[in-house]
């Protein structure tokens, strides 16, 4: 049956192909020699034929213009060779082109290269620069080490002259200290004294009941000693006294009146402003300046001595003493020989007047008082007691006054080194208005070095502020 289906396409397909050909030879024949018979060559399959079969009787006649199946395969060979060189072609040609973008890569890659072998050897170059420099620093710091070595070495020899010195001057102040010790001995066998003075004896009086506002401290609140007195202040000197017949021009207010003989006569004389007032006294041509104070029991009072804020200095010598020191309108001492003339003038009375820190006052009064001349030391002689400070001084009566460059007191030691200020000391007494002003009251001392009333707080308590002053007797 396929058999049969693959003749009857081919007989188609051959008739088909001989009438175009027919055709297109008659169409030239038409024109050439009018007619000419058409013949048609048939295969025909060897299964039956059922329709009109048309066979050529004459076959076909070779035509040299006619395209063979051979030339369509010539050409067809040739054009698959053709396309198989185009084929060869592009493959040439796509290879090349990746040759030429691989050069091209290669090229920027070069490039690339180069760039970075200058970068490097630019870098190279700065490493040589700065290792030049490093050297170059290096070398100085090694002349500086030497340098710095060299110096050491000449420390270290100065040194051990030092040492040498040194050890030299330590073999003199052992024997400088072996001789001292020697004239120490020698000294105190030559003096007749084996020991060195004893302190005196604390003050044992001890009150029962002390000031409740005291401020309990161990400051020196301005200690003798070692104060500075500030520029412009009217500390007199330690030899100078400002009680002399042309005394200075007074700070505070000085009446143009008197001279008077006390300040009683001051009193009378109808001035109750307490003040500054000049002083004569009898047997003496001498001026003095002296505080009156006529606001205390009707007035009249003569102020030998004041303390109140620590601004004088009291550890004195016995020429400072015995003219007098200080600010008349603040803290002073009016002077041995000007109290030992006052005395002489008539029969006085002493009042002293005593604060604690709490603001208290208390007094104590001694119904005579007077001193005896320089010859005898200004010896002090005092009447009796009254009054509510409790007797103190009572025990100095009849002594006379000590300094540190004159001691007169009944101690072996002097009592002025010890309580470090001058006063009738006995040996040494319950008293000592003229010692260290300490801020507080209770303070603590090596020896009992503050103003201390022994009957009024004993002896380990400075008193804030204190007045001596007298007035003749009623
Ligand atoms: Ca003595």
């Amino acid at each position: 049956m396929q058999g049969a289906m693959w003749s009857l396409y081919a007989l188609l397909c051959l008739c088909l192909w001989g009438q175009c050909s027919c055709r297109g030879r008659r169409t030239k024949r038409a024109t050439a020699d009018d007619v000419q018979k058409c013949s048609y060559t048939f295969m025909v399959p060897q299964q039956k034929i059922k329709g009109p079969i048309c066979a050529s009787t004459t076959g076909p006649e070779p035509d040299k213009e006619r395209v063979t199946r051979i030339d369509i395969s010539d050409v067809r060979e040739v054009l698959s060779k053709q396309r198989r060189e185009i084929e060869t072609l592009q493959l040439v040609v796509d290879v090349d082109g990746n040759l030429v973008t691989e050069m091209k890569l290669l090229r920027k890659e070069s490039r690339n290269m180069n760039s970075r072998v200058t970068q490097l050897y630019m870098q190279l170059l700065h490493e040589i620069i700065r290792k030049r420099d490093n050297s170059l620093e290096l070398a100085q710091l090694e002349n500086r080490v030497l340098n710095v070595t060299s110096e050491m070495l000449r420390l270290a020899s100065r040194y051990k002259d030092l040492e040498m010195r040194f050890a030299t001057m330590a073999g003199v102040v052992n024997n400088q200290s072996l001789l001292i010790t020697a004239l120490e001995e020698q000294c105190l066998k030559t003096l007749g004294r084996g020991e060195l003075p004893a302190s005196p004896p604390l003050v044992q009086v001890v009150p029962e009941h002390l000031p409740v506002n005291s401020r309990f401290t161990n400051e020196i609140h301005r200690h003798h000693n070692n104060r500075a007195f500030p520029r412009g202040s009217r500390m007199e000197s330690p030899t100078a006294s400002p009680y002399g017949i042309n005394p200075p021009p007074p700070q505070g207010t000085l009446s143009s009146d008197g001279p008077f003989k006390d300040c009683f006569k001051v009193r009378q004389a109808g001035h109750s402003t307490s003040g500054m007032y000049l002083l004569k006294m009898e047997g003496s041509d001498r001026l003095v300046q002296a505080w009156c104070e006529h606001g205390l029991d009707n007035g009249g009072w003569t102020v030998l001595h004041r303390r109140r804020d620590g601004s004088v200095n009291f550890f004195r010598n016995w020429e400072n003493y015995k003219k007098g020191f200080g600010n008349i309108d603040g803290e002073h001492w009016l002077g041995l020989d000007n109290i030992y003339n006052l005395g002489k003038q008539g029969d006085y009375k002493l009042l002293v007047e005593l604060e604690d820190w709490t603001g208290k006052k208390v007094y104590a009064e001694y119904s005579s008082f007077r001193l005896e001349a320089e010859s005898e030391g200004y010896r002090l002689r005092l009447g009796t007691y009254q009054g509510n400070a409790g007797d103190s001084l009572t025990s100095n009566n009849g002594k006379q006054f000590t300094t540190l460059d004159r001691d007169k007191d009944a101690f072996s030691g002097n009592c002025a080194h010890f309580h470090k200020g001058g006063w009738w000391y006995n040996a040494c007494g319950q008293t000592n208005l003229n010692g260290v002003w300490y801020s507080g009251g209770i303070y603590r001392s090596k020896h009992q070095d503050g103003i201390f009333w022994a009957e009024y707080n004993g002896g380990s308590y400075s008193l804030k502020t204190v007045r001596m002053m007298i007035r003749p007797i009623d």
